[in-house]
């Protein structure tokens, strides 16, 4: 029912990586990236409650690409953990790439969550790092704030959102996602995959405007 689409009392607005290397121009630029800042910012203060996560690596970080001498970004490595897809170097800690796009404008952010800061793990997931067993910590400060809604704006649809989402709904959080306040990056099919398992899962899509 759409009135319950509606950001109401025990729901969150987490915001995906919205930065600058996210964006033309960035290290690891998702297409179109930084048009989604003024939809991400007209929805973020229909909320009271908004969450912001940053792609925040060390330059030892596993995932980076100039970590596997020889390899190629956007291929694959074998790792302890499973299959990473290798990438450029970005969002590396501290620098201007790392940061907040100008664009974005959400003062009433109340907690800014750090992930793939683990050298030897990666973290696409706002709940859980890749190994798919280190938490990162939200799960349980959204519990402790009765959160039980998570609706999911940001970058990139196809890998940070997507696995936030579905860690939201393993953790037993309802989670709805705003494709157009995402882009994708769509690396082998991973746009067609997100679409699946959003179904699999039952994270609910929805267009804007949500109703009044
Ligand atoms: C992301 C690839 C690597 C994302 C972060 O925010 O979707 N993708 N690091
Ligand atoms: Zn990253």
């Amino acid at each position: 029912m759409i009135r319950d689409l509606n950001p109401a009392p025990g729901h969150v607005l987490v915001i995906i990586d919205p930065q600058v290397d996210f964006c033309p121009g960035g290290a690891l630029a998702v297409p179109g990236g930084d048009e989604v800042m003024p939809l991400v910012n007209a929805i973020a203060r229909r909320f009271d409650h908004v969450v912001i996560t940053q792609d925040w690596h060390p330059p030892t970080q596993v995932s980076f690409a100039t970590n596997h001498p020889g390899a190629e970004p956007y291929g694959l490595a074998k790792l302890a953990y499973g299959d990473q897809v290798l990438w450029p170097d970005h969002c590396v800690q501290g620098t201007p790439g790392a940061a907040f796009h100008p664009d974005l404008d959400v003062p009433h952010a109340e907690l800014v969550l750090r992930k793939g800061y683990n050298p030897h793990v990666d973290s696409y997931s706002a709940f859980y790092e890749n190994d798919r067993t280190t938490p990162t910590g939200l799960a349980g400060y959204l519990r402790e704030r009765g959160f039980r809604r998570c609706w999911f704006v940001g970058l990139a649809l196809d890998f940070c959102v997507r696995y936030s989402a579905e860690d939201a709904v393993r953790e037993g959080f309802a989670a709805v996602v705003i494709p157009d306040a995402c882009r994708a990056i769509d690396l082998n099919g991973s746009l067609a995959d997100t679409w699946r398992a959003f179904e699999r899962l039952g994270v609910v899509v929805v267009e804007p405007p949500l109703a009044a």
